[in-house]
């Protein structure tokens, strides 16, 4: 059994004004991998995405901070993240080992901004589909960071604010709200 964890800090906290943050734990075991993600203080009533963010290629990813807001408009979107924490990955949603990032099956927080998803992925479909997309079925979960996305679609966000997927899924619902870096426990 390899267990893996992230402490989750908060990004674009003073943008957004609360301060997601929380905990993520990954067991594998067999062919099962385990996700348990809490997350407190995001914002509330709302469907959150979370993914692992990495490279496909060995390179080791890390959380963005304020310092990735390269266009100074006082948020660093999606697009932003990317130079230090890689392409979407897996998302924690209804279904990972499927790979359908965008989608609505992602957890809801309650009134206090809190949600706790759990889920037991199947690894033997999930690497499969990881070397479908990425070229490899090494999942290098320690390579990898975690992040939370998602503020109301009523918050004015800067008009340079960048990764829009689609109509219904624009920055709003991308916007990282709280990131991890993930590491192998001893
Ligand atoms: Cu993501």
């Amino acid at each position: 059994m390899t267990t893996y964890t992230s402490i989750i800090k908060p990004l674009n906290s003073s943008f957004i004004g609360t301060a997601a943050h929380g905990k993520a734990t990954f067991t594998i075991s067999a062919d099962v991998l385990h996700i348990e993600i809490e997350m407190f203080d995001t914002p509330k009533n709302m469907q959150h995405w979370e993914h692992f963010h990495g490279f496909p290629h060995g390179e080791n990813a890390e959380p963005a901070t304020m310092a990735q807001d390269t266009n100074h408009d006082g948020v660093v979107d999606l697009p932003e993240t990317e130079a230090v924490s890689g392409t979407t990955m897996v998302p924690f949603d209804a279904q990972p080992h499927k790979m359908n990032i965008p989608n609505d099956s992602y957890p809801v927080s309650n009134d206090q901004g809190h949600f706790k998803y759990e889920k037991d992925v199947p690894l033997t479909d999930l690497k499969a589909q990881f070397k479908e997309v990425f070229g490899t079925d090494n999942l290098e979960l320690d390579k990898r960071v975690i992040y939370v996305h998602g503020v109301p679609s009523t918050t004015k966000l800067p008009a340079t604010t960048g990764g829009k997927l689609t109509e219904k899924y624009d920055q709003h619902v991308t916007l990282p709200i709280a990131v991890g870096k993930i590491i192998k426990a001893d």
